[in-house]
C-alpha cells in the first residue's frame, strides 16, 4: 500500500475539518497560534504534499526553494499578499485562497467599526467599566457622535466585499460614493445604489469612508497625510482591508489633532503590534483582525481550503474551488 500524502496545517484549525483532511492525508496540524521563521517554513514545507496556511505565513521563493514534493498551499483568507504567486507557480504549487464565503461576515464587521467608531462606543465601554458614570453621570450633552443615516458613506476598493458594505447602506438612508480602479458595470453600480467618483471627490465628499481594497505594493498608503488632510473633520475612517493600506502614524496624528472624527480599524501596519499612538487614542476603535470571524464564515473559510487541498492531491482530484494560479494545473496537463 502506497504512503499517505502528508498535509500541514500551520494554526490551530476547527477538529471537524482536520478530521476530513486526516480522512485522507497524514495531517500534521499545529496546535498554538504562532509565526514562523522562513527556514522553519522552508523546514515544515519540505517534507510535505500540500499545506493550510494562514496569512502570517510569507510563501516566497526562498521558502520554496529545492521544494519538489509540495503541490499544493492553501490560504486561509482572500487576501493573498502573504503568497509570492509567481513563486509558487514557478514551483508547480497550486495556491488557493477563500474568495466569497466572507463577503457578507466582513461586511457586517465594517458596519460594526463605522458604527462603534462614529457613536464612540469603544470609549464609553471604557469609561462605564471604569466606574465613572455614578461618579459622573451622562450630561445631556456628552457623548455626542456623528450619524450614519442620510449620509454619504464612500468605499474604496469595490470588489466583493466593498459591493456588499455598500448594498448595506441602503438600510440606513444613506448616499453611496465609490472609487475604484475599475467602474462596476451599470448593473453593478444599481444593485449597490453606488455612484462613481474620482478618488479626490470620494475624500473630500463621503462622511464615512470604508476601506476595502487589496493589498499591493501600489494600495501602500493609499491613505496617508495628504489623502487625510482632504476628508471632513466630521468624518469616521474604517480599515477592513490591510495593513498598511492606511499610514497609520498619519492617521493617529490625524484623529489626535481633530481632523478626522474617528476611526475604526481591524487591520494595522505590522500587526500583531498596534501603532503606540493609535493605542494612545479614545476615538478609535481597535480589533485584532477578525472582520471574518464568525462561526459560520470561519468554518467555510477552512472548509474551502480542504476542499482545495483534496481537489490537488486527494484519492479523487478534481477542479480546486478557488485556484489563485490556475496555470499550474494546465501545465500538467
Ligand atoms: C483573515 C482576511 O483570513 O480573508 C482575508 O483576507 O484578512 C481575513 O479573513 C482572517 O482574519 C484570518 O487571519
Amino acid at each position: 500500500m502506497s504512503e499517505k500524502k502528508k498535509v500541514w496545517v500551520s494554526r490551530p484549525l476547527f477538529p471537524e475539518v482536520l478530521a476530513r483532511l486526516a480522512e485522507q492525508f497524514e495531517v500534521e496540524a499545529e496546535t498554538v497560534e504562532r509565526r514562523y521563521s522562513p527556514e522553519e517554513l522552508r523546514a515544515r514545507l519540505a517534507g510535505v504534499d500540500g499545506a493550510v496556511v494562514g496569512l502570517v505565513d510569507r510563501i516566497d521563493a526562498a521558502v520554496l526553494e529545492g521544494n519538489t514534493r509540495l503541490k499544493v498551499v492553501a490560504n486561509l483568507g482572500v487576501g493573498h499578499n502573504n503568497l509570492d504567486l509567481p513563486a509558487l507557480t514557478r514551483a508547480g504549487v497550486l495556491a488557493s485562497n477563500t474568495p466569497d464565503v466572507l463577503n457578507e461576515t466582513t461586511a457586517d464587521y465594517g458596519w460594526a467599526l463605522l458604527m462603534a467608531a462614529a457613536r464612540r462606543v469603544g470609549a464609553a465601554e471604557r469609561w462605564l467599566r471604569a466606574g465613572e458614570w455614578p461618579k459622573q453621570g451622562v450630561h445631556f450633552d456628552d457623548w455626542l457622535g456623528v450619524d450614519l443615516h442620510g449620509r454619504t458613506l464612500g468605499v474604496l476598493g469595490m470588489g466583493r466585499i466593498g459591493r456588499a458594505v455598500a448594498r448595506r447602506a441602503a438600510g440606513f438612508d444613506m448616499r453611496v460614493l465609490y472609487h475604484n480602479r475599475t467602474r462596476l458595470s451599470d448593473e453593478l453600480e444599481r444593485s449597490c445604489h453606488a455612484a462613481w467618483v474620482e478618488k479626490e471627490t470620494l475624500l473630500r465628499e463621503v462622511d464615512h469612508l470604508v476601506l476595502v481594497l487589496p493589498f499591493t505594493p501600489a494600495n501602500r498608503h493609499a491613505i496617508g497625510a495628504a489623502e487625510l488632510a482632504l476628508m471632513k473633520p466630521t468624518a469616521v475612517l474604517v480599515n477592513i482591508a490591510r495593513g498598511g493600506i492606511v499610514d497609520d502614524a498619519a492617521l493617529a496624528a490625524a484623529l489626535r489633532e481633530g481632523r478626522l472624527a474617528a476611526a475604526g480599524l481591524d487591520v494595522f501596519e505590522g500587526e500583531p503590534a498596534v501603532h503606540a499612538d493609535l493605542l494612545a487614542l479614545d476615538n478609535v476603535v481597535l480589533s485584532p483582525h477578525i472582520a471574518s470571524a464568525s462561526f459560520t464564515t470561519r468554518r467555510a473559510m477552512a472548509d474551502m481550503a480542504a476542499d482545495n487541498v483534496l481537489a490537488v492531491i486527494g484519492a479523487e482530484p478534481g477542479k480546486p474551488v478557488s485556484p489563485l494560479n490556475p496555470e499550474v494545473l494546465a501545465a500538467k496537463g
